[in-house]
């Protein structure tokens, strides 16, 4: 009672100049980067974020596939964040553009000069009937990999499954990692292979979507590989209903709207994914709820102190760590203009293509590195022939991705496909 009154008196808004909300990827990115600029007082960054733990998500396909040990797949925020940033573990309820203000779950209020929103995006397991519940049923041979305790679940079932009828599901768009749904599905074909398992077993792989990748030149790779591996392809068929006790999945065709009751003895099923509901409701989103921004600046479109990155954003590429790690460059960049260089939005330095990259396990240690851009345009890094799978980048995103994360771009010097390199020539040319 008396903390309320006190609060209710003398609450005033804290102000920080750089206000970021999230404490994922981006965020670690960009507070990372910062840190090697000139004329940064990290004191004058506030990160909000409800989690105790980083997780680094690309992980969790591997998990779901037996490649790696979720253990090893978060840290402590502390132990990631530079320690001059403050970080505030609360959830942000709305942002009052206009005020340059927004409100924490603990009713307090925050003043910014500048706003980064770098929330990622919303699994909704209870998106789907009955999926949530066969989720946390133990006994129940149901996973997924968008979500730690998930991914292990499933990779336990996978590893003991006798044979029978595995279904693996995917939903509308967008979800985090289009690519993620295939890549499990095919390191499981592998195991099953590899554990006498597969004669006795038939695959259904369920899209919502009309097509198996968003760029013709993998998609094209990767029906051929559906095909090679006999599984079973259902288009347009969105899972609806889950029903745990009776192994049963439900699947609604998209064109006639007909429902389909499949019998399963393991599932792996991909929850919807929506935008935090904070952004539309602060008047920060499009149509789509996602943080209306220009795609190639990363500034918002109407408010000129609010930036967007990664999943949150409404940038129309897809949502990746790889997007991000091109990404937050050129957020840096444009943010200094404008906060520290007091440029106008009319000469912002930095353009964004659209990068994006989804490292697609394709089974027997091998992966296909799809690279594009805006408007699904290729833009591979390497060779010409990268729909075709490869050693190679199996062990890029296996082994050298997870170390690059963790060593490399939560120090702030890893430029995602440009390596390092740039990161040395800003400490030498960078005046701010
Ligand atoms: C990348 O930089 C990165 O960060 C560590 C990943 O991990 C999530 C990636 O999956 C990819 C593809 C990149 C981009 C880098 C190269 C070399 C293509």
């Amino acid at each position: 009672m008396l903390n309320r009154i006190f609060k209710y008196q003398f609450a005033t808004a804290t102000h920080t100049p750089l206000c970021i909300i999230g404490g994922g990827t981006a965020s670690l990115n960009v507070t990372a980067q910062l840190s090697h600029r000139k004329g940064i007082n990290l004191s004058h960054i506030r990160v909000f974020d409800p989690s105790r733990f980083h997780y680094y998500q690309p992980s969790w396909t591997m998990v779901g596939g037996g490649l790696y040990d979720a253990e090893k797949s978060y840290r402590t925020q502390q132990s990631l964040f530079n320690k001059k940033i403050n970080f505030n573990f609360n959830a942000v309820t709305k942002v009052i553009p206009e005020q340059n203000k927004f409100i924490t779950d603990d009713g307090r209020e925050w003043t910014y000069d500048h706003l980064i929103i770098s929330t990622g995006i919303k699994v909704d397991f209870k998106g789907i009937k009955g999926l949530k519940e066969a989720l946390d049923d133990p006994n129940c041979p149901v996973g997924s990999i968008y979500w730690k305790d998930y991914a292990t679940k499933f990779n336990q079932f996978a590893k003991e499954f006798k044979g029978g009828k595995a279904v693996f599901t995917e939903p509308q768009m967008p979800i985090k990692c289009g690519g993620a749904p295939q890549k499990v599905l095919y390191l499981n074909e592998e195991r099953f292979r590899r554990n006498g398992v597969r004669n006795q077993t038939s695959i259904e792989f369920h899209k919502t979507i009309p097509v198996v990748f968003g760029v013709p030149k993998y998609s094209a790779s990767l029906a051929e590989i559906i095909k090679q591996k006999n599984i079973d392809l259902h288009l347009k068929s969105k899972l609806v209903e889950v029903r745990g006790q009776d192994r049963v999945a439900v699947f609604e065709n998209q064109d006639n709207k007909v429902l389909t009751e499949v019998k399963f003895d393991l599932l792996h099923a991909v929850p919807p994914q929506t935008a935090p509901k904070f952004i539309a409701e602060s008047g920060l989103g499009d149509a789509s709820g996602f943080v209306d921004v220009d795609k190639q600046t990363l500034l918002h479109k109407k408010y000129k102190n609010v930036w967007a990155i990664g999943d949150s954003s409404n940038l129309p590429t897809s949502k990746t760590a790889a997007a991000v790690m091109s990404q937050t460059p050129i957020l840096v960049d444009n943010l200094l203009h404008i906060w520290k260089q007091k440029n106008s939005e009319a000469s912002l330095p930095q353009k964004y293509e659209g990068y994006t990259s989804c490292p697609i396990f394709t089974g027997d240690k091998k992966l296909i590195l799809a690279e594009f851009k805006y408007d699904s345009v290729v833009d591979e890094t390497f060779y010409r022939h990268q729909d075709k799978p490869h050693r190679l980048f199996y062990h890029l995103k296996k082994d050298f991705f997870p170390f690059a994360y963790w060593n490399l771009m939560a120090r702030g010097i890893w430029y995602g496909r440009e390596g390092i390199l740039p990161h040395f020539l800003k400490t030498i040319t960078n005046t701010f």
